[in-house]
């Protein structure tokens, strides 16, 4: 029986990807590099610094950057993005998440965030959310970013939780590649042709509907 769902943040619990773009953005044009909106898409789920080497190799002529380079190029994307997630407050919630972790946490349900964003405590506090989830991985102690399994694994065994018995929620292709690797139940939010391992997959959250998944994963 189900035991826990473990959730992806930054397109799942709220849109943060606008902030990211926007942040990624700035670096871009400072750099003359062309960043597009649908760019950004492929950076959904990826590590800070994976998401600048990718925008890195988008320049038309390649530049090589020193390690100290580009950490202090992705401190300042870091800087730009935390004075946008500023603005963020419960209103911010994407639709029906709200209801839908009350229902899990209502059936006696564990509930965790598997987020790659070091941000992750800051974006959930301005949401005013922070003790609805009974775990939030510090993703700074981990060895592997998605689609590797180990933030969904850790977020189950720090929950108490089998992994068989979680479900994760995702909206990054690598994300729900990490929760089945996890051997974990994936719902995907998006669209279904990007989510082809996905064992459901939703066009919004708010098709999010704890009943129905409960059924699905009990099949
Ligand atoms: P930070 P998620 C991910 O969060 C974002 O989707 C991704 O765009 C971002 O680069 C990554 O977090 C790292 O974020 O720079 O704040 O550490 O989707 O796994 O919740
Ligand atoms: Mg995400």
């Amino acid at each position: 029986t189900l035991q826990a769902v473990i959730f992806d943040l930054d397109g799942v619990i709220t849109d943060t990807a606008e902030y990211h773009y926007q942040a990624w953005k700035a670096i871009a044009a400072e750099l003359g590099i062309p960043f597009t909106r649908e760019f950004n898409e492929n950076l959904k789920g990826v590590s800070r610094i994976d998401s600048l080497k990718l925008l890195l190799s988008q320049a038309e002529t390649p530049v090589s950057y020193s390690d100290e380079e580009l950490h202090q190029l992705a401190e300042r994307k870091n800087k730009l993005y935390v004075e946008l997630i500023e603005t963020i407050t419960p209103a911010d919630l994407l639709p029906g998440v709200a209801d839908f972790v009350a229902a899990i946490r209502a059936a006696g349900l564990a509930t965790g965030i598997a987020s790659a964003s070091k941000n992750a405590v800051a974006v959930l506090t301005r949401l005013g959310v922070m003790d609805r989830f009974d775990v939030i991985v510090d993703v700074t102690k981990l060895k592997n970013n998605k689609p590797d399994p180990e933030i969904f694994l850790t977020a189950a065994a720090q929950l108490g939780a089998d992994p068989a018995a979680c479900i994760g929620v995702e909206d990054a292709a690598s994300g729900v590649e990490a929760i089945k690797a996890a051997g974990m139940f994936a719902v995907a939010i998006g669209r279904a042709e990007h989510f082809p391992h996905a064992d459901i997959v939703l066009p919004s959250t708010s098709q999010l509907d704890f009943r129905e998944l409960k059924q699905a994963f009990e099949g």
